[in-house]
Order: structure tokens, then C-alpha cells, then sequence
């Protein structure tokens, strides 16, 4: 049987070769994005061709945006699967159900657009195929989504009423090579240009521009289809095509993206360059430019947008760049295709590293054991070379670009061979990437994903074995730290692995953004929420940004572990070590500063809002004069002035940060890329409130400030605050997607085995309510159901008649040595009219393994403001190394303070742990008459456990005798 153009395995027919994309030159160029004329089939219906016959009157059609997915501008409904094909998997046949999309778009020829010459159409990114008529006569078909397709169009144009009509079907052959883990989004989601190319126009075109570090020179040679002229004014060049010039220039890298701009001139087109000099290598077993080795400090970046899908608009992908950069991002993998032409324009420009993938997947296949899997079926391998070469020659003149990549997830075959036999001709300057081998033989590099931080150790030692050519391969890790919800735990961990050892070159967590589509009554929507038959829930929103690209706290982490510059303290010399983790640059672009603050507001980047019930509090700080030419590596020990005498109960801390000491084009002045914060002195003793002995009147007893019931032993007001809920044990927490895990995880995925056991239904049992001598204790046995574990708590409350003791002691009973804990403390409820917190911790969320980026200070928010907002709620918003909270309705409003003995973990939420544990969306989620607080003893770490390794030992909580203490009292209205 022979199959129709968009089932057969051929990549297309009718177009033109693949050649370098460029933007700027001096030929004419008419955008035809905008509104085009659309209308919805919902079978491929390759009969009827009538709609694009000239003259056919489309005027009862509806609209729809180019560049843009219809299934997004109300034609039809997106799909999420992660691995499976959304369709029955019989290579390369497709369903009969192909929403088949077919657009129209009319246009004049600009007044002024060349009579002479030809014309170029080209087509950026049509999802999945697409088959294109002009003025009625078919030019071809393609497909390969996220690459360009262009053809010759010129003796069709006719001044006026030119009708392009363009049929793209959602699923065709190149579906099975598109099985990336996103939303199925079919439409031309990128550009569609008309371009005209004049008489001796440049064609294709590959800059090679290399730097020899051990003289500093850079050498250019622009190889051209057509031959012309190539000037760079700043460095005296103007050679003819295809002849090398080598002079003096600084080189390109991600720290210091030095361009320079030339132009190509053909005899009919002038095409501006923008040329960074830098030469790849694998040297001694490391990935090296410019002959130093270098640390990916890297994140996968998807196109995404929440309301436009994968046709991202410039601002997006500036703000990509930029949002990356000012979190010291320095790598980007484009997983799983190559973006938008201008994003590698934008890397570039600001400096990334760039990994550039082919636009393929075949992951569907290990359904089947791989069996028929594309990239070992001779019969694609047309298919999967075109889709490198439209890869390759596309990108080639980027200078971010230092590392192809063949694709994602496809296993093993001969067809990848194939490619990368093509990519290692055509442009031997780069390096190769491909993960799903592990004899790497077609690699300059050994990849994996979500390797646990044993195995990268055992790596980082070569003492993992494996394949002769792979021992001598440096080591990536091209996806890693699930940024699932809450997470990933576990950063640190792996950035100390990657500092320790040489052939660790770092790693790309996955992934950059949450592919949350905004949904009118969900807030964002994720994979069922468009009533697929097949999905794979909230697996899509696993971004280090939500869906906005607000950060979300595992970006300020990732932040913060990758910062470079390290700083160490010695509180007993009083000097600061400052040690330069750039890969290239020295530290000339920063200028560094020290604070030292008397438990009080930090410096730049600091409190929200200062002051509170302490007054303000003495500080003082100043330039730390880190010499600003300290290289790559090198260390400098500088004495700090002496700390300022800290008062009674006070405890000092040394801040230190660098900054931004000029303005760039991605970073304002004073933008903070690293600091650290450091103890000087210890924290002062928490003085224990006792002496004061418990009065009773009936059921009610006084103790202090303190209100209880004797029936039930339970706090019921604080001076004249009624408190919604007593303080008691919690043990529970929304489970993270983290704490769930991923299915393929059975072992420890505690999320559901907490719910098995009960956690989340504990009940308490009252044992004795005792009011003798100086304390009322409460005597209580924790247990769920159905089971014979259990934590004895004993309450015991003290007071010096101004301050309220709770000290809590846990004595677990029964066999609890298999599943951890999710928390341990109390947690109370306050009237919602307390709004408003107030605490000396870390600012922001932070979980044991996720608290590198906390910062300690005097910290003030809304308790809604606390709130982290993951696309599917769960457990978030915990402050670490909190020694007092106080909570107040509104600025200065009476409220209670809580003081920790030991520092706590500090949440507060408007809405209490079942209902967050409820919710599916952010929209289930609204404030009630209750103010939650939790004071935790210990948290269970985050771990990375959605997709990759869980919670490291010493980050896991397990059930053991425990004391801890908390002292409360009552916030007077003013102070
Ligand atoms: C890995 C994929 O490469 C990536 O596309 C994404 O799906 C990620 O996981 C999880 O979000 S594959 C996984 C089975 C290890």
C-alpha cells in the first residue's frame, strides 16, 4: 500500500536544502505572520484540495494567530503524555482522527519589494506536517517540526492577492520522532516570512571562528555558497569568502560573550555577522573552550508559554535569557529540538553555553522493548539525517552553540550512527552529545540523567567501569534535580561532587519553566485537565519557573549553589575567604561588600519591612576589597574589620555579597550574584519561663498568659487572643510530587505509604491532664488507625506569668523504622484576622536539602504572601533556623510571638494542611477563618524522587525520641 505524504517515512518533498539561518540582511522580507483564515477537519482528508485552488472564498472561515497552536485559540483541545504516543503505536501509520488544520493567508507584494531576483518562502516551526500551496500550485510538503523549511517561490509571486494555503495535520510519520515529554501542540507556532533573493544573494554560509588561547589570536573563515567579501571593521578584516585571516581578538565565552560584528557581502545581499571567537575541545579527557576546562551550570530549556504554547514570542525568550543569567545559569540544553532561530541569537549576545538538540524522540518505543524503534529502522534513517542537517546548517554560525546533540530518549540504533557521522563532516568544531547509549560510541562525552549522587561520585572517581572509550570521556549530567513542585532537595549535594571532581563537568536540571496553561477556572491546567484519554497529570509542570516565569524557590536555590564565588569564615581569626568559581572571567565585573547585623535586617536585597518589636538594631558594614583581577580558581584571605558588641539576647551575624559593580544588558547595577551568611556569635540561651504556678477556676485553668481547658488539657487563648485550634502534633504534610514519586520508583516512594499507614488521620488520645506544682502537663498518645505505631507526646507547659512554655517530648512506640516522617512539630490555629508575620530565620522556603539560598535576617510578610504557588499545591513555604515568629493582624496589630528552643521551621498558611493536601489546582485553594502555623522540629528533605533519586540519609527525618520547646507570648498592639 503506498501511504500519503504525511505517513510515509520521507522527511518531505519539494523544498529547498537546509542552509544557516540569519536575520538583518539588506534583502526584502515580508512577514506573513498574523491573521490567517482557518478551518478544523478532523480527519487528514487528503482528497479534497479545493480550499487551495486560487480563488477560493474562505470568507466563512474562522481566524486564527500565526505563529500559534489551534488547539489553543479554541479549534480542538491540547494533549499531554509524557512517554506514550497519544496514538496506537503501528509505525509510521497515524490514526484516522488527524486534526487536519488547513490555513489561508492573502498578501500584496510590499510597493516597493525588488521586481528582479527570486523569493525564498520559509516556514519556522509547523507541528507536525505540513504540505504548502502558493497562487494554487503545490510546492511540497514537510515535515520536522521545530525546524525551518523553506521554498523557492519566486515565478509564482504576482503583485497582488497572492494566496498562500498551508494543510498541517497533527499527526503524521514525524510524530513517532516527536514523542517529547510536552503537550501535543499542532500548528505553524513559528514564523512564516516571504523572502526575496536577489541576483547573487548569500546562500549558505559557515563561519568558523577559533581562538588559540596560547597566543590570543582568534582566526576567521566565512565558507560561502556564494562567493563574496567579509569585513569586520573592529579587527581591520575584509578577506574574501573561504580565505582565513587570523589577527589579535579577546575570545567569546558565556562569562564574556565578546561579538564582533562583520558583514558577509555577496554580490546581491549583505548579511550582517555577529562573530564570537572560541575554539571546543575534549582536552585530557575534559570538555574544554578556549583551553580551560568548563562547569555547566546548566538548565533544559523547553519553549513554552502559558498562553501561547511553543510559539514564544521575543520578550519571552529575552526574558529566558535574562532570568537565567541573573541566577547564574550558564548553560542551556534545548531540549528536546532546537528553539527559535532568535533564542540562539539571544545566547549569543548575554553568553550561554548551548547544547543544541535535534528535534527527536522515539520514547514511546520502550513500551515494546524498543522493538521497531525509528532510530534503528534503516528505512528513517533519510528522515533522521534530515532532521540533523536542517539542525546543523541551521544553527552553525552561533558561537553559544558548542555541543549538538542528537536527540532524546530514542535507545540505540544505527540511524543515530548515521547522524552523528553526518554532524562530525559537516562541522568537526563541536562536540557530540547523544544520553541513551551507554557505550558512547557516537559521544565526546558521557551523559546521563537523574544518576543518583553515589553514582556521580563513583564517576567523578572513575571507579564506575563500563566501556573502554567511555572511561576516558568526561561526564555530564544532561538532565538532573527533578524540578518538580516543591524541589528539587539534593543541589548542593551535587554541585560539591561537581567542584571535587575533574571529570564531573556539571549538569542541566531539569527542566527551566512549568508548562501550566492558563485555564480560565483552574489558574493553570496540566495534562487531564482538557479530558485527554491518556495523560500524564501534572508531570508537566516540572520547572525551576511557574508558568509566569515568577522563580520558583528551586531557582533561587539553584541560584545560590551554583554561585561564582565561594566564601569561607573563620570566626576566630575574623577572615573571609573569597574564592573565584568562574570558569573564564576574573572578578573585576563585581564589587564585594561585608555586614555584620545584631539579630537585624540584612543589607541589599533584605527585610521587606524592618522593624518590630526590637527597635531597630545597631549594624555596620563596608567594602570588602577583594582584588578585582583574581583569576579563575584562585582564592584570596582578607581580614574583616571586628564585629560590633552584640547586646544581652542578641546574636550577630556576618553577611557578605558581590554585586554587579556595572550594568550590562542582562543584569542592573547592584544585582547580587552571590553572599553568604555567617554566625559570629552563638546564639544566646533561651531563657525558660517558669516560677509561675497554675490557677483553677472550674474546667478553666491560667497559667500565665495562658487559657486551657482541663477536660481536654488544650491551650485555648493567649492573653486575649481565642485561638481557633490548640497547639498539638503534626506530623503530616501535603505530600510533595517529590514525596509521591515517580511510579518507576516502587521502593520509597513515602508519599503514598504515608497515606497508607495513616499520617494523615492521626488521632490523639488523651492519657492525663496534670496541674501540680509550676506546670500543667498534658499527657497524649499519637496514632492512626488500624495500626500499633504511635508517638507518646507529653505537653508540658510552664510560665514566668508574662511568657507561656510548651515544651513537647515524643517518644515513638512501635516499629516506625521503615517509612520517615513528613514533619515533626506542633502546629495551632489562629483567627484569620492575623495576617501578618514577622521572624528572624531564613527568608524564603526552604526545606533541609533545599536551604543553601535561605538568608538569615528580620524578615516581614503577608501569611499569604508566604504561600508558594505550585501549579498542583502541596507542602510549601517552611522558613529554616527560625528563632522567633510573631504573628499580627495587620502592621503593628496585636498578635502572638513565639520564641524556639531550639530554632524551628516556621509556616503559616490561610488554610490548614487537609486542604492544601485536597486541592488539585491553585483555584481549590481559598483563606478561612483560621491562620495555620506550623512549628516544626524537623521537616523530611525534598529529594528529587518525581523522576530521580529521593531524599539523601541525612536529610530523611525518622521517628525518635525528640524534645523541643517553644515559648509564647502575647504581641501587644504598637510595639
Ligand atoms: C526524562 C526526559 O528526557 C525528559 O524529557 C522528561 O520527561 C524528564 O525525564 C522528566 O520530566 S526521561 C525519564 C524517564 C528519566
Amino acid at each position: 500500500m503506498e501511504l500519503p505524504y504525511h505517513e510515509d517515512v520521507s522527511p518531505g518533498s519539494g523544498g529547498l536544502p537546509p542552509r544557516a539561518w540569519y536575520a538583518g540582511s539588506d534583502a526584502a522580507v515580508l512577514p506573513l505572520n498574523g491573521s490567517w483564515r482557518f478551518r478544523l477537519s478532523p480527519g487528514a482528508d487528503t482528497e479534497d484540495e479545493a480550499f487551495a485552488a486560487d480563488g477560493f472564498d474562505a470568507a466563512a472561515w474562522d481566524e486564527v494567530v500565526v505563529p500559534g497552536h489551534w488547539v489553543l485559540q479554541g479549534h480542538g483541545a491540547p494533549v499531554y503524555t509524557n512517554q506514550s504516543y497519544p496514538f496506537p503505536v503501528d509505525p509510521p501509520r497515524v490514526p484516522t482522527e488527524n486534526p487536519t488544520g488547513d490555513h489561508l493567508r492573502c498578501f500584496d507584494l510590499p510597493a516597493d519589494w525588488p521586481a528582479d531576483g527570486g523569493a525564498t518562502l520559509r516556514f519556522d516551526g509547523v507541528e507536525s506536517c505540513a504540505r504548502v500551496w502558493l497562487n494554487g500550485t503545490p510546492l511540497g510538503d514537510f515535515k520536522g517540526s521545530r525546524l525551518p523549511h523553506e521554498f523557492a517561490v519566486g515565478p509564482l509571486l504576482r503583485p497582488r492577492d497572492n494566496v498562500l494555503a498551508v494543510r498541517v495535520h497533527q499527526w503524521s510519520s514525524g510524530s513517532y520522532l516527536e514523542d517529547q515529554d510536552q503537550w501535543w501542540l499542532p500548528g505553524i507556532f513559528r514564523d512564516v516570512t516571504l523572502l526575496h533573493r536577489p541576483e547573487g544573494a548569500v546562500g549558505d554560509f559557515f563561519t568558523h571562528a577559533s581562538y588559540d588561547h596560547r597566543d590570543g589570536t582568534g582566526t576567521l573563515r566565512v565558507d560561502s555558497e556564494v562567493a563574496g567579501r567579509v569585513t569586520v571593521p573592529e579587527l581591520g578584516i575584509d578577506v574574501a569568502t573561504g580565505e582565513s585571516v587570523t589577527v589579535a581578538v579577546e575570545p567569546w565565552s558565556a562569562e564574556r560573550p565578546r561579538l564582533y560584528d562583520g558583514v558577509l557581502a555577496t554580490p546581491g545581499e549583505r548579511v550582517p555577522l555577529r562573530i564570537g571567537f572560541r575554539t571546543v575541545a575534549v582536552v585530557d579527557g575534559l570538555i574544554t573552550v578556549n583551553g580551560r576546562p568548563v562547569l555547566f551550570r546548566g538548565v533544559n530549556r523547553h519553549e513554552f508559554h502559558p498562553e501561547t504554547g511553543r510559539a514564544v514570542g521575543p520578550d519571552t525568550m529575552r526574558a529566558d535569557v535574562r532570568l537565567m543569567k541573573l541566577h547564574n545559569i550558564n548553560a542551556v540544553r534545548t531540549s528536546h529540538y532546537p528553539p527559535h532561530p532568535a533564542f540562539l541569537d539571544l545566547c549569543d549576545e548575554l553568553g550561554l553555553w548551548v547544547i543544541d538538540e535535534c528535534d527527536l524522540e522515539t520514547h514511546g518505543f520502550t513500551a515494546r522493548g524498543w522493538e521497531g524503534n525509528p532510530v534503528d529502522d534503516a528505512r528513517w534513517t533519510p528522515a533522521l539525517l534530515d532532521r540533523a542537517e536542517r539542525t546543523v546548517e541551521r544553527d552553525k554560525n552561533h558561537p553559544s552553540v558548542i555541543v549538538w546533540s542528537l536527540g532524546n530518549e530514542c535507545g540505540t540504533g544505527r540511524g543515530l550512527t548515521a547522524m552523528a557521522e553526518w554532524i562530525r563532516d559537516r562541522d568537526p568544531g563541536r562536540l557530540l552529545h547523544y544520553e541513551g547509549d551507554p557505550s558512547c560510541a557516537d559521544t565526546d562525552m558521557y551523559s546521563r540523567m537523574y544518576a543518583d549522587h553515589a553514582e556521580v561520585e563513583r564517576i567523578g572517581r572513575r571507579e564506575d567501569g563500563g566501556p573502554e572509550r567511555r572511561r576516558g570521556l568526561p561526564f555530564i549530567l544532561c538532565e538532573y534535580a527533578h524540578a518538580m513542585g516543591n524541589g528539587p532537595g539534593g543541589l548542593s549535594d551535587y554541585q560539591r561532587l561537581f567542584e571535587t571532581y575533574e571529570r564531573l563537568q556539571g549538569g542541566f536540571v531539569w527542566e527551566w519553566v512549568d508548562h501550566g496553561l492558563k485555564h480560565p477556572q483552574l489558574g493553570y491546567a496540566y495534562g487531564g485537565d482538557f479530558g485527554e484519554e491518556l495523560h500524564d497529570g501534572n508531570f508537566v509542570c516540572d520547572g525551576l519557573c511557574f508558568p509566569d516565569r515568577m522563580p520558583s524557590p528551586g531557582l533561587v536555590e539553584y541560584k545560590r549553589v551554583i554561585q561564582p564565588v565561594r566564601f569561607a569564615y573563620d570566626a576566630g581569626t575574623g577572615t573571609v575567604r573569597v574564592t573565584n568559581l568562574y570558569d573564564v572571567a576574573d572578578l573585576s565585573e563585581l564589587a564585594f561588600e561585608w555586614t555584620y547585623t545584631v539579630d537585624g535586617p540584612v543589607g541589599p536585597g533584605g527585610p521587606l519591612a524592618p522593624g518590630g518589636p526590637r527597635g531597630d538594631t545597631p549594624s555596620a558594614s563596608g567594602p570588602l576589597d577583594v582584588p578585582p583581577e583574581l583569576g579563575p580558581g584562585e582564592s584570596v584571605e582578607l581580614k574583616l574589620p571586628d564585629p560590633p558588641a552584640a547586646a544581652g539576647d542578641a546574636e550577630t551575624w556576618l553577611h557578605l555579597s558581590a554585586m554587579v559593580c556595572e550594568e550590562t544588558n542582562w543584569a542592573p547595577l547592584d544585582h547580587l550574584v552571590a553572599c553568604a551568611d555567617f554566625p559570629v556569635t552563638a546564639r544566646p540561651p533561651v531563657p525558660v519561663a517558669a516560677g509561675e504556678r497554675p490557677r483553677r477556676r472550674g474546667y478553666d485553668l491560667t497559667l500565665g498568659p495562658g487559657r486551657f481547658d482541663v477536660r481536654t488539657g488544650e491551650l485555648r487563648a493567649l492573653g486575649d487572643i481565642a485561638l481557633k485550634s490548640a497547639p498539638r502534633l503534626d506530623v503530616w504534610r501535603a505530600p510533595t510530587d517529590n514525596d509521591d514519586g515517580a511510579p518507576w520508583q516502587p521502593d520509597t516512594r513515602y508519599g503514598p505509604l504515608w497515606r497508607t499507614l495513616g499520617l494523615h488521620r492521626m488521632r490523639h488520645r488523651l492519657d492525663g491532664v496534670q496541674a501540680d506544682g509550676e506546670a500543667l502537663t498534658v499527657r497524649t498518645r499519637v496514632a492512626p488507625a488500624a495500626r500499633d505505631l504511635a508517638l507518646r507526646t507529653v505537653y508540658r507547659w510552664t510560665s514566668d506569668g508574662t511568657a507561656l512554655r510548651l515544651a513537647v517530648s515524643v517518644t515513638p512506640e512501635g516499629r516506625w523504622d521503615e517509612v520517615p516522617l513528613p514533619r515533626l512539630g506542633v502546629r495551632l490555629g489562629l483567627p484569620a484576622a492575623i495576617d501578618r508575620a514577622d521572624w528572624f530565620g531564613g527568608d524564603g522556603e526552604a526545606y533541609p536539602d533545599t536551604r543553601a539560598a535561605s538568608r538569615m535576617g528580620w524578615w516581614s510578610s503577608w501569611v499569604e504572601r508566604m504561600q508558594t504557588p505550585y501549579v498542583r499545591p502541596q507542602e510549601n513555604g517552611a522558613r529554616a533556623d527560625v528563632r522567633w515568629a510573631e504573628l499580627r493582624a495587620g502592621f503593628g496589630g496585636p498578635g502572638v510571638r513565639v520564641v524556639g528552643d531550639p530554632a524551628f521551621w516556621f509556616t503559616a498558611r490561610p488554610w490548614s494542611t487537609e486542604e492544601l493536601d485536597a486541592a488539585t489546582h491553585r483555584t481549590d485553594l481559598t483563606p478561612g477563618d483560621t491562620v495555620w502555623v506550623h512549628l516544626d522540629h524537623g521537616q523530611r528533605g525534598i529529594g528529587s524522587q518525581s523522576c530521580g533519586p529521593g531524599v539523601l540519609p541525612r536529610y530523611e527525618l525518622w521517628a525518635e525520641p525528640a524534645e523541643f520547646a517553644f515559648t509564647f507570648s502575647v504581641a501587644e498592639a504598637g510595639r
